[in-house]
Parts: structure tokens; sequence; C-alpha cells
């Protein structure tokens, strides 16, 4: 039995729910509502210490880290695979999965903290109430953070800055593509599985600068094909019962 704990928009759960769509696996959900910061239940936290989503529990087994998890996925559940077999493409995909993670997804974070609104969560807080929700963070990094944004909030500089990051990963994606359909080749990997929930995040809160098909078009002719497959399609279409 396998049980993914997700969260309906966010994007690393796409990433497992595309994964699990590929593979045909029947999964149980559990869903977290971030707004409501389900994500920092102490019950939680025994199983994903950073109080982020996604977590799967697979035979009684907790794992987290979402590009971590579909590697998982792919070990676990082979068919079809989702990793080139040449060691060399494999390690070249885990470079783009890491600079996908580490540089656009951290970076992505900061324009969305205004993009979408997430400062809202904390209108009409007391101070003691805004502590409470500092100390309840699962980690200092991210203690550290949230406290930045809400004592300063986040520049036009700042914005700046995190999208020009951004962008650069996208330019390296358009390269990637100049010489194979998807980024590690023939097929569909876990490398396009992993980007494909923040191109559409991208889409969504209208950033032209990182939607410009025109200056990316080989990336623009991927993102078109992606939205097709069916497991993206499935993967996104998810919503909780509770929003049934
Ligand atoms: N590196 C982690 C990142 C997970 C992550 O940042 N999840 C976000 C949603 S996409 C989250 O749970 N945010 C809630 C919070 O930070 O409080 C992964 O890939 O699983």
């Amino acid at each position: 039995m396998l049980t993914l704990y997700h969260g309906v928009t966010s994007t690393c759960s796409k990433r497992v729910r595309m994964t699990l769509a590929e593979k045909n696996i029947e999964w149980e959900s559990v869903h977290l509502d971030l707004s409501k910061r389900d994500n920092l239940n102490p019950e939680y936290l025994k199983i994903n210490p950073n109080g982020v989503v996604p977590t799967i529990v697979h035979d009684g087994k907790a794992l987290y880290e979402s590009n971590f998890i579909i590697e998982y996925l792919d070990d676990v559940f082979p068919e079809p695979a989702l990793r080139p077999v040449d060691p060399y493409e494999r390690a070249r995909m885990r470079i783009l999965m890491d600079r996908i993670e580490h540089v656009l997804h951290r970076n992505i974070n900061t324009v969305s903290w205004i993009r979408q609104e997430r400062y809202k969560r904390f209108d009409g807080m007391t101070p003691d109430q805004l502590q409470q929700v500092l100390d309840d963070q699962a980690t200092e990094e991210k203690r550290a953070i949230l406290k930045k944004r809400l004592e300063d909030g986040v520049s036009e500089n700042d914005m700046a800055f995190a999208e020009a990051r951004v962008a650069e990963v996208l330019d390296e994606l358009d390269v990637v593509l100049q010489d194979r359909p998807w980024l590690c080749g023939d097929s569909v990997s876990l490398a396009d599985i992993s980007i494909a929930p923040f191109m559409e995040r991208f889409e969504a809160n209208k950033m032209p600068a990182l939607t410009d098909w025109v200056k990316r078009p080989r990336l623009g002719d991927w993102w078109e094909r992606t939205k097709e497959l069916e497991s993206f399609q499935k993967a996104f279409s998810f919503r909780p019962p509770e929003a049934a």
C-alpha cells in the first residue's frame, strides 16, 4: 500500500502524482491544507521533519524529498522506466533535477510570496499569533526565511533577482532540448516531471519573462507536448475530497 501526503497546489506534490500516474500505481491520498498549516502538525513532522509536502509511506516506510521519492518509485515500480539507462545520461538527469530544485524552486518561492499573495495567510494575526507560527516552523532555516519575509517583505529587487535566476535555468533547459524531444532523450524522464509543475505555475502567475516561447522555442514546444500527457492531466486535475 502506498499513501501520499500532499497538497493540491503544491508543485512538489504534483511531481509525485505525475510519476504515480505514469506508472499507473494505486495510492491513497492524505491531503494537507498548507494554508491551514496542516504540514506543521506534530504527527506529520514525525514522517517529514522538514514540515513540507510531499511524503509517501510505502509498505510502512516513510520517504520525503519529492525528487528522491520519484527516483524511489522508478526503482520499485520499474515500468515504464523514467530514467535513462546510460550512466552518463542518468547523471545528467540528476544534475538537471538538482538545478530545478535548488536554483529554480528556491527562487520561485521568493516570487510566489508576492504573486500568490502568500503573505495574506498572515493578515490580521496578532504579534503573539505570528510568533507562534514562527515557533512552529519545522527548521531554523524556514523560521529565518519566514521571519525576514514577514518583517521586511519581498522587494522589487528581490523579485527581479529571483526571477532572473529562474530564467537562467530555463535557458539551460532550452539548450538541452536542442538535440532531443525530452530532457533526457527520446522519452519522458524524471527531469521532465521535475520541472513540469513549475512551468504551469509560471503560466498561471502570468510571468511573461518565464513563458517567452520566442526566446525559448524548444522549451515552448516541450511544454505543449508535456501538457498533453495523460499523467500530467491526471496529476494536475487532482482535487481533495473536501473540494469536490
Ligand atoms: N525539497 C522539498 C521541497 C518541498 C516543499 O517546499 N514543499 C512545499 C510545497 S511545494 C511546502 O510544503 N510548503 C509549505 C511550507 O513550506 O510551509 C521536496 O522536493 O519535497
